[in-house]
């Protein structure tokens, strides 16, 4: 058994008694009343999914596993001569809780190699589809791995569901360790006439990526960096919630990402990271180059308000101060590329839309979220396809997801099935309630 798989095992064997616990022991004790604006507004702040991979704090961001971005970037494992952590090192904390050390991470790289090789019929699909989004395509490639599923072999064995989480952990290796080849087959296939190196078995997740699809360093920490801050933001959120409801069916794990990355891929979620490209392109066509001053940019931002459009890459569900997701990648800019074109546009966005939407008053958070920044860096370093750039968001959430799908086959969590009611029904308890 790897060292991962070891670690995990012990964890779930701990872990168990207490969630077993919780349901027989407190079953029945009240955690939080819902009301009518939440039933209706899309269920906002109603705490009721449980993870222990990360948690969302509305002022100071997402936690990994307890750490905050800063604490992961300096904790985690790097390779030799780089600024960025080992992706694996962030899947090791994700599954496991611990910070790995670098013989785990290496162990790791090791099993995920050996995992890597694409089936020849995920080749066909990328060519077969090529007209198609990049996130259908993606989304197209890992439904159809469904096949190789060893969780529905062993489900159709009739394994007791006591061991559900080791056929779904091996499955969710054996897709993670195969995500940068779909990614560069994707993005090569589509943009680069098909010209994709092949992969090198020494490099890591984001060397070998930044590798495949031919971009030289520092490319290969951007990449790191991507993964990593993509990976997970609790469990709420489009892509997360829909990973975890499709499994909760016991649906495997290609079909649970596939769904999840059809969530990812509308514009007011992962999608944003495209839109705040496109329009920032936009403008800057429709001006022919020429950088506007800050008092043109906030006419820019109103227009495009008052044309009943979102400003794409600000505002958030839960968040309501500036994503700390969103800072690590300014602070990267700043350092590699403070002078650049488009920088200087997302620098001057960062001023001006935050009073902007205050004034307009419908935001709760007024404040630049993680798609603000990410395409902007992405293109700077040549990835300049930017209906791709969703797909990079894909791969590091994938990790997230499917270390919550692990667990929760680990810990039984049942299949979910929320309650609804019909509005008749919420008038009367409305009324009822206000008495
Ligand atoms: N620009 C303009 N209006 C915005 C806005 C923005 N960036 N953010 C919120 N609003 C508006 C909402 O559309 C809503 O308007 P209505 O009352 O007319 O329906 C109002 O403000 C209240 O919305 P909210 O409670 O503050 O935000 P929600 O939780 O409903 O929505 C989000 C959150 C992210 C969908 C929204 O802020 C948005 O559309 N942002 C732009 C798209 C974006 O960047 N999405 C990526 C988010 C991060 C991610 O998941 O990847």
């Amino acid at each position: 058994m790897s060292k991962l798989k070891q670690k995990l095992l012990e964890k779930i064997e701990q872990q168990r008694p207490i969630t077993q616990k919780l349901f027989k022991e407190y079953g029945d004790a009240v955690v939080d009343k819902v009301t009518v604006s939440q039933i209706l507004g899309g269920m906002r702040g109603i705490k009721c999914l449980v993870t222990d991979i990360s948690y969302l704090d509305p002022n100071e961001g997402i936690r990994y596993r307890g750490f905050t971005l800063p604490e992961i970037f300096e904790k985690l494992p790097k390779p030799a001569g780089v600024e960025m952590p080992y992706v694996e090192g962030l899947l090791y904390l994700l599954f496991t809780g611990d910070i790995p050390t670098e013989e785990e991470v290496k162990d790791l790289i090791d099993d995920l190699a050996g995992r890597r090789t694409l089936p020849k019929y995920v080749y066909d699909i990328i060519d077969a589809i090529p007209e198609c989004h990049p996130m259908t395509i993606f989304s197209a490639a890992i439904l159809a791995m469904s096949k190789e599923s060893l969780f529905c072999k062993d489900y159709n064995c009739g394994v007791s569901k006591m061991d559900y989480w080791d056929s779904t952990y091996e499955d969710a290796l054996n897709l993670l360790a195969k995500l940068p080849e779909i990614g560069a087959l994707i993005y090569t296939t589509l943009y680069r006439g098909g010209k994709k190196n092949k992969p090198d078995p020494k490099l890591d997740f984001g060397g070998n990526f930044a590798h495949m699809i031919g971009i030289d360093k520092p490319y290969d920490d951007v990449s790191r960096m991507y993964f990593i801050l993509h990976a997970d933001h609790e469990s709420g959120n489009v892509s997360a919630h829909t990973g975890h409801l499709v499994a909760s069916a016991l649906s495997d794990i290609y079909l649970a990402i596939s769904a999840m990355l059809n969530g990812l891929a509308g514009p007011l979620h992962g999608l944003a990271n495209q839109e705040v490209l496109r329009w920032i392109q936009d403008f800057r066509d429709k001006r022919q180059g020429k950088m506007p001053n800050e008092e043109e940019m906030k006419q820019f931002v109103w227009d495009t308000l008052n044309s009943g459009q979102v400003i794409p890459g600000f505002g958030h569900a839960v968040l309501r101060k500036t994503d700390p997701r969103y800072m690590m990648q300014r602070q990267f800019a700043l350092k590699h590329m403070k002078d650049d074109e488009l920088f200087r546009y997302v620098d001057m966005l960062y001023n001006v839309v935050p009073p902007i939407l205050t004034e307009q008053g419908k935001a709760k958070n007024p404040w630049p979220n993680v798609d603000a920044h990410s395409g902007v860096i992405q293109w700077y370093y040549g990835v300049t396809e930017y209906d791709f750039y969703t797909v990079l968001f894909g791969m590091g959430r994938a990790i997230g997801v499917c270390a919550n799908i692990i667990w929760d086959r680990a810990l039984l969590y049942p299949i979910e099935r929320p309650k609804s009611l019909t509005t008749p029904m919420i008038e009367d308890l409305a009324k009822q309630a206000k008495g």
